[in-house]
């Protein structure tokens, strides 16, 4: 297997046609040359002051004595700096890119044009190493949102969503929160430390019809591993929100806090019809749950991944009550089940669609040593652009069908997206810009095309989307 950088890749194809940044340096104001993109003309090196500065440069993370990770990050920090926004007040955000590498900020979950939205596949320019881009937009909706590398990573796993380049986006309500609850806890999960191995030689089975796949080493949830790092010291009486956010680049998280339930009020940052109370949350990549833990069981827990490997591995971090010591304790829930209609509204029926699109998500096997490829309805990134076209203030209906072996947190950029069927069970009301796609599955999903501009729909598995998995949506004039 040859390592393509990312100026081969065709998915850049169309770049030269596009944005480019001109400006660059310390200091300099940002330039962007994009004639046929008239949005742009709002970047374009102006005085306006900006609201938040990120700077994307390597680091070294240290998150257990001993174990140094070097990645690239925003403003030195894993995960990057907080940004709290407020609905509908315009903000600009400065990006300097010293990654070392071509890289871009998606702003995930947020409904903003497609030159803003740090996909280079809808048009977004992308930063070249020692430029700065300025990020101009209107943070809509509100809600748990998050910001993150949408570059190529392809074979090199400190990259894009490999690397620590993630951050919390919060977009308060204008109307201001409501906040019944005491305090509230960010969570970003991540997967660290990874390599490319078979499965096949792994598990010296039969050969499965399987390309290599990425193992890891080591995990946090929060800014260390398991045991390492500053426990969540809570006390009896106290109602905690915790907005915890998958930010791995290819890993699915199931966690649990024994001794505690979790009472779902927002998935993917948007409030669920039903706030139903959970033993276990199933956060495939990209996806966000907004959870209110009563503090009601004082003693020393760990708030940590169902799955031993990965707990073992660091996956967790400690919750401690006020005068209470001793070693964490663990016990795993009885049902790990999860299920996005148990969030929505059981009976009642969503609008019908003006039309229905199926797409079917197939693996193409890359063997002992190779790649595994990605296709939708048969093609792969670029042959998927477009990937069906929509006429603004329609309702479509996506028929999604994964027949592959593989779960896939399937994302839509700039839109969000209601579950209308899950499997052959209707729901309706869970509204949300990623869903999971367990292997060998169907699930329908409903959005409007309420916001112009190419749609990026891809796999947030980095190793799928680089290797296919992903389409564009077009609006026709
Ligand atoms: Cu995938």
């Amino acid at each position: 297997m040859t390592t393509r950088c990312v100026d081969e890749f065709p998915r850049q194809a169309s770049l030269s046609r596009r944005a480019v940044v001109l400006g660059a340096g310390a200091g300099a104001a940002s330039l962007i040359a994009a004639k046929s993109v008239p949005l742009v003309r709002a970047q374009t090196a102006a005085p306006e002051a900006v609201d938040h500065k990120i700077t994307i440069a390597p680091t070294s993370l240290e998150i257990a004595p001993g174990k140094v990770i070097k990645t690239t990050a925003y403003n030195g920090t894993v995960p990057g700096p907080v940004l709290r926004l407020k609905e509908g007040r315009p903000v600009r955000i400065e990006v300097t890119n010293n990654s070392g590498y071509p890289n871009l900020i998606h702003w995930h979950g947020l409904m903003i044009p497609s030159v803003q939205d740090g996909a280079v596949e809808e048009g977004s320019p992308i930063i070249e190493p020692g430029a700065s881009l300025t990020y101009s937009y209107i943070p809509k909706p509100f809600g748990t949102r998050w910001y993150h590398s949408h570059a190529m990573a392809m074979t090199d796993l400190a990259k894009s969503t490999y690397s620590g380049e993630f951050g919390f986006l919060l977009v308060e309500p204008a109307a201001g929160d409501p906040g019944s609850y005491d305090r509230e806890v960010l969570l970003a999960a991540h997967h660290w430390d990874g390599h490319w191995v078979s499965m096949q030689d792994i598990k010296k089975g039969p050969p499965p019809d399987n390309g290599l796949e990425v193992m890891y080493h080591a995990t946090t949830l929060g800014d260390r591993m398991l045991g390492h790092g500053e426990p969540i010291r809570v006390r009896e009486g106290e109602r905690v929100l915790f907005r915890v956010l998958n930010a791995s680049g290819n890993m699915g998280i199931s966690l649990a806090l024994p001794g505690h339930r979790f009472k779902v009020l927002a998935l993917d940052g948007n409030p669920v019809p039903t706030a139903a109370i959970v033993d276990v949350l199933k956060l495939d990549v990209a996806e966000r749950a907004d959870v209110i833990v009563e503090m009601n069981n004082p003693g020393v827990w760990v708030f940590g991944s169902t799955d031993d490997e990965d707990r073992g591995i660091g996956m967790g971090i400690v919750v401690e009550y006020a005068n209470k010591t001793g070693e964490p304790s663990w016990t795993a829930p009885a049902n790990l089940k999860w299920d996005y209609t148990v969030f929505g509204w059981a009976n009642a029926a969503s609008a019908a669609p003006d039309e229905t699109i199926d797409l079917k998500f197939e693996k193409i096997p890359g063997g002992r040593g190779g790649y595994n490829r990605w296709t939708i309805n048969g093609k792969s990134w670029p042959d998927t652009n477009p990937l069906f076209a929509v006429t603004e203030g329609k309702r479509y209906r996506l028929r999604l069908n994964n027949n592959s072996g593989d779960e896939h947190p399937v994302h839509l950029h700039r839109h969000s997206f209601e579950i209308t069927k899950v499997g052959e069970k209707q729901t309706s009301g869970v509204i949300k810009d990623t869903i999971s796609m367990p292997r060998y599955s169907t699930a329908e999903v409903d959005f409007v095309a309420d916001d112009p501009g190419p749609t990026f729909f891809h796999c947030h598995h980095q190793d799928h989307m680089d290797e296919g998995f992903a389409g564009l949506i077009t609006y026709r004039p």
